[in-house]
C-alpha cells in the first residue's frame, strides 16, 4: 500500500448520513438535523445493528462484551500480536449533532473497507470499538462503557445504573440484545480514535487536524435544594422557603467563581434545572439541577469542588429551614495521551501534508478510558461554526473528515504493519 493511498471521501461522507438517519432530530427553527440517540434508546439500537452489519460485510468477527460494548475484529497474519483499537461511540445527547461519536465509528470502519480494497493484510489484528453511554445522557456517567472495559468502573456498579425512569442499564441491555459475555479487550497494544474537536480553536487556526495532548479534569454533580411549596401571591417573605431562588442564586454563584478562575480554564454549567412542582403560582418547594465543572488542571478542579461544598454549606448556615444536598456523579482526572504515539500521529499528518496542532481536549472521550489500558491519541477534526457541539449546529467537511480518516489509516498501517 503506497503512502499516498487515501480514503473515500464520497463513501465515508455517504456512511455519515445514513448513521444520522438514525434517531434524526429535525431542528426546523434553524434548518438543520441532528440525531438523538440515548443509550439503548430503539434508535441507538438501530444504528448499533447497522454498524454490525457494515462489521460483518468487511468480514469482521463481532463481539459484544457484558457491558454492550460492540467490538469488530479484523484478524492480522501474525496472531500472536496485541491488537490496535480503533473506534469511540454512536450515542448521542439529545438533540446533538452527527458527527459526535459517529465520526471515529465510520473512520475505523473506513479505514477497513480501505486496506480491504488495497488487497493490505496487516501484521497485527485490528479491533473496531462502539462504546457504550459514552455521553452519560441516559445513565448519567459518561464514558461509562470505556470505563467499564479499561477496569475504571466496576461491572456491577455499571449495570445497576437508573435511567430517569428507574431502568437499569442490565435491564436495557438485556431487553436490546446487547448483554455480551466474556471479556474481549485484554492488553491492545494501542488505542486511537477520531473525533471532532467540539470548540473553536481548530476552526480559528489553519490547521487541517488537532492531536490533542489529553483531557481535562470533570466532575459532574447533581444538586437538591428542598423549601416549601406555598402560594405565590399570599405568602410573605418571611415566611417564603424558595427553593428556586436558593438555587438560582447557588448556580449564579458557581458561575461567577468559574468566571473568576476561567484564566484556569474552569467552566461551570447548568445543563438541567427542574423546578417542583413547576407552576406559576407555586413557590417551588423543590429545585434539582445538575452542575458540570472541568479544568486542566486537577487541583483547580477540587478547588472549585471545595467552593461548592463550602456553598451548599451557607446554605444550612442561614437557618431557613432550606435543606440543600449536592451528590458528585462523575470524577475524571486529566488524562495525558501516549507522547510516542502522537509523535507517530504528528509525523503521519507532515507526511500527508496536513497542518496540525496540540490542543487539549475539552471534551470527555473514550480515549481518555482507553489510556489505562494502552497508549491511546486521538486525531481531531475542525468544526464550523466555531466548532459548535452538541448541538444540530454541529458540522464538519467531508473533506476534513477524510484527512482524518486517511491519517488513521496510515497510522494504523504503521502500528500494526504490513504483511510482507
Ligand atoms: O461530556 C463530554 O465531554 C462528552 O461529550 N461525553
Ligand atoms: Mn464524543
Ligand atoms: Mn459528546
Amino acid at each position: 500500500m503506497t503512502d499516498q493511498l487515501k480514503v473515500d471521501t464520497e463513501r465515508l461522507w455517504s456512511a455519515l448520513e445514513e448513521l444520522g438517519s438514525f434517531g434524526r432530530y429535525e431542528a426546523p427553527e434553524a434548518n438543520l438535523f441532528g440525531v438523538s440517540r440515548p443509550a439503548f434508546s430503539p434508535a441507538d439500537v438501530a444504528a448499533r445493528r447497522w454498524i454490525m452489519a457494515r462489521m460483518e460485510e468487511l468480514g469482521l468477527t463481532v463481539q459484544i462484551d457484558p457491558v454492550g460494548n460492540v467490538f469488530g475484529r479484523l484478524e492480522g497474519s501474525d496472531p500472536g500480536r496485541s491488537p490496535v483499537v480503533i473506534g469511540s461511540h454512536v450515542d448521542s445527547v439529545p438533540q446533538g449533532g452527527a458527527f459526535d461519536g459517529a465520526l471515529g465509528v465510520l473512520a475505523a470502519l473506513e479505514v477497513v473497507r480501505t486496506l480491504r480494497s488495497a488487497e493490505t493484510v496487516l501484521r497485527g489484528p485490528l479491533i473496531v470499538a462502539v462504546f457504550t453511554e459514552e455521553e452519560g445522557s441516559r445513565f448519567g456517567v459518561d464514558m461509562l462503557g470505556s470505563a467499564v472495559a479499561a477496569g475504571r468502573i466496576p461491572l456491577a456498579e455499571a449495570l445497576a445504573l437508573r435511567d430517569p425512569d428507574g431502568v437499569t442499564l442490565a435491564e436495557a441491555l438485556r431487553d436490546t440484545g446487547f448483554a455480551g459475555t466474556g471479556l474481549v479487550l485484554d492488553a491492545p497494544l494501542a488505542y486511537l480514535e477520531v473525533h471532532i474537536e467540539q470548540g473553536p480553536l481548530l476552526s480559528s487556526s489553519d490547521s487541517d487536524i488537532g492531536v490533542p495532548t489529553g483531557v481535562q479534569a470533570i466532575s459532574w454533580h447533581e444538586l437538591t435544594v428542598v423549601g416549601q411549596a406555598a402560594h405565590a401571591g399570599a405568602t410573605p417573605p418571611r415566611l417564603r422557603r424558595d427553593a428556586a431562588r436558593t438555587a438560582t442564586r447557588l448556580a449564579d454563584r458557581m458561575f461567577e467563581y468559574a468566571s473568576d478562575h476561567q484564566d484556569h480554564g474552569l467552566t461551570a454549567t447548568v445543563g438541567r434545572m427542574l423546578l417542583e412542582p413547576g407552576v406559576i403560582n407555586i413557590i417551588p418547594g423543590a429545585a434539582r439541577f445538575s452542575l458540570d465543572m472541568r479544568a486542566p488542571d486537577d487541583e483547580v478542579l477540587t478547588a472549585a469542588e471545595a467552593h461548592l461544598s463550602a456553598l451548599v454549606e451557607e446554605v444550612h448556615a442561614e437557618g431557613t429551614g432550606l435543606v440543600c444536598e449536592s451528590r458528585r456523579t462523575v470524577r475524571t482526572r486529566p488524562v495525558p495521551f501516549a507522547e510516542p504515539l502522537r509523535q507517530i500521529v504528528a509525523s503521519w499528518a507532515e507526511r500527508l501534508g496536513y497542518r496540525h496542532q496540540p490542543l487539549i481536549s475539552g471534551a470527555g472521550h473514550d480515549a481518555q478510558e482507553m489510556a489505562a489500558l494502552c497508549p491511546s491519541a486521538m486525531i481531531f477534526v475542525p468544526g464550523r461554526h466555531d466548532g459548535i457541539s452538541h448541538s444540530p449546529r454541529e458540522y464538519s467537511e467531508p473533506a476534513a473528515c477524510a484527512k482524518a480518516a486517511t491519517l488513521l489509516l496510515h497510522v494504523v498501517r504503521t502500528l500494526c504493519e504490513e504483511s510482507p
